[in-house]
């Protein structure tokens, strides 16, 4: 039976991943943090239907000697490193909580990986923050990096410690670049669920409003069950490398309004109040992806429509709060 280690087992990619490797007959090995262990009720939310057939390793990301004891235990046959700070923040604030989550556990981890697992194939969960301020559009895989946010510079930063770990130290590695993916396990504080959650409490009379920034804002939004089967198949290809995960398609926040608002039949406007304090000032470039080498080389292609994706989302919101009432 393959052995599979994941970190950021807990978050939205973490337990999509952990029931496609489950259902694969893997071994499912993730690391948690303390206070998660001893409350998995509020902060598994996302695995509790799972956790029994999940082996889970209380340690600290950035901490090398924590991670070299996971992975000397599990001696794992793939690991996906998905834990990060993922919040996209333009002030600069949090620098230092984001190296250590985004850099210094990605050191921990291909450090522990080369030293006492050299076998084991590695995903790193790149991000189209990477690209930053872009001169072309679509982006591909030859793109240029620019990044503009602490948190695209962190994950570029990872992103070539993995590479060299991949050219240098012959490591399997590979680095997906993924743009923004979304399900109704999505945390509060990104935009989609905010929008799917508030309008859920709108429906049932919770709620009466909803406070956003840019709404003219334009993403290219995927869907993340789809992302999760992507990074699978890139650690069973011959060889290593990097993909670009997107739709190539944009929409824009009010788009995602019109769509989650239409599901329970409301109109946006009627609810929607625009709150500067939630403009990113430094927020100036629109990325979409170019997913061809994915296409080509993994066979891979979304499965749900950005329509069909919202109204999963609203209305699993919906039940979701139903069901806690
Ligand atoms: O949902 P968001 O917060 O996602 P963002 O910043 O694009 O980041 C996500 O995708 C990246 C690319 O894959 C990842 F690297 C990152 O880790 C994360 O998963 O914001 C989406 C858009 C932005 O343009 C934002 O300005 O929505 C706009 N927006 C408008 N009003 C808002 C709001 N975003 C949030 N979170 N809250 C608002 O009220």
């Amino acid at each position: 039976m393959k052995k599979v280690l994941i970190t950021g087992i807990s978050g939205q990619d973490g337990s999509y991943l952990s029931e496609l490797l489950l259902d694969k007959g893997y071994e499912v090995h993730g690391i948690v943090r303390r206070e998660a262990m001893e409350d998995p009720q509020h902060r598994l939310t996302n695995i509790n239907h799972v956790l029994q057939d999940l082996k889970l390793h209380v340690g600290a990301i950035d901490n090398h000697l924590s991670i070299y004891k996971i992975i000397a235990l599990v001696e794992p046959d793939e690991c996906y490193h998905l834990a990060s700070s993922s919040f996209v923040s333009y002030n600069f604030e949090d620098e230092s909580s984001l190296v250590a989550n985004n850099f210094t556990a990605t050191h921990a981890l291909l450090a522990g990986i080369k030293e006492l697992a050299p076998d084991c194939r590695v995903y790193f969960a790149g991000s189209s923050e990477m690209f930053g301020d872009v001169k072309v559009s679509p982006q591909n895989e030859l793109t240029p990096f620019n990044p503009r946010s602490v948190y695209g510079i962190s994950k570029l930063a990872a992103f070539h410690l993995a590479r060299n770990y991949r050219e240098h130290h012959k490591l399997f590695v590979t680095a997906g670049i993924l743009y923004n993916h979304e399900s109704p396990r999505r945390g509060y504080q990104f935009v989609t669920r905010k929008i799917s959650t508030t309008v859920a409490k709108i429906h049932l009379g919770l709620a009466d409003r909803l406070e956003l920034g840019n709404i003219d804002a334009l993403r290219d939004w995927g869907y993340a069950p789809d992302y999760v089967l992507a990074m699978h198949t890139m650690l069973q290809q011959k060889t290593p490398g990097d993909f670009v995960i997107a739709t190539g398609v944009l929409h824009s926040v009010k788009d995602l309004l019109i769509e989650a608002f239409s599901v329970v039949g409301l109109d946006y406007l009627d609810y929607t109040h625009i709150n500067p304090d939630h403009f990113r000032p430094g927020e100036v470039v629109t990325l979409c992806g170019d997913a061809s080498k994915a296409r080509r080389e993994l066979g891979w292609q979304p499965s749900k429509t950005f329509k069909q994706m919202v109204s999963e989302m609203v209305k699993a919101d919906i039940e979701g709060l139903i069901k806690s009432r």
